[in-house]
């Protein structure tokens, strides 16, 4: 299978650390989203990554939808998310914070940083900024413990907790909230976030 998208993309990266956690070999595509955009929709109609070619040709788009796809593959007792039940629910929700942040966030900054300036909208830029940095207080609040094993909320977080700290490194600082910092860098050390770990960023960062 080809996993299509650059790891600088924080939902690329929780896709390639998810097939490499499972055990999963794959090929990556790191054509540009931005450069090249043309390419980019021949695989995706929506232009976006990331897009997982399969090996009959079947290409998934959308990492919720390709992430689904792995754990249905790898059966409900190796799955990132759990099946069902409240801990489904509770890591479903971990989940979608960590991707709201992501997506917040990222407005923020493509606003701040690609938006001519006598276009932006330093309101609503504030807005995105504000829901960003609810969610990551929300998740800073929830336990982390230390042995728990590796799942998705922790995979997605940790990719949030990169992505924010180059697109907009106000939002978490270092010793800001420290469960946050100990699960990134517990995480980080693994070899399957070594491996993915983006060596540069196409846009946007905020230094
Ligand atoms: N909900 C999508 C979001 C993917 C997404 O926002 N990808 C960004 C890169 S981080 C992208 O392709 N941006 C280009 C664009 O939307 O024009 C997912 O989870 O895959």
């Amino acid at each position: 299978m080809i996993l299509v998208g650059q790891y600088d993309s924080p939902y690329v990266r929780r896709v390639a650390v998810s097939l490499r956690v499972l055990g999963f070999a794959y090929e990556h595509d790191t054509r540009s989203v931005f450069a090249d955009f043309d390419a980019m929709r021949r695989v995706n109609p929506l232009g976006r990554i990331p897009s997982l070619v399969l090996d009959d040709g079947e290409v998934l788009i959308d990492s919720a939808a390709i992430l689904d796809w792995l754990d249905q593959q790898v059966g409900p007792a190796r799955a990132l998310v759990p099946p069902g039940g409240v801990e489904r629910r509770r890591k479903l929700r971990l989940i979608a914070l960590a991707t709201g942040a992501i997506d917040k966030v990222g407005a923020a900054a493509y606003e701040r940083m690609i938006r001519p300036s006598p276009l932006r909208w330093p309101e609503w830029i504030e807005r995105c900024r504000t829901q960003g940095r609810g969610a990551i207080a929300a998740l800073a609040a929830e336990p982390w413990p230390d042995d728990a094993p590796l799942d998705q909320a922790q995979i997605t977080a940790v990719c949030m907790i990169r992505y924010v700290r180059v697109a907009d490194a106000t939002l978490l600082p270092s010793g800001e909230h420290r469960q946050l910092d100990a699960l990134s860098q517990r995480c980080e050390a693994r070899p399957e976030f070594q491996a993915t770990f983006p060596a540069e960023y196409a846009v946007p960062r905020s230094t």
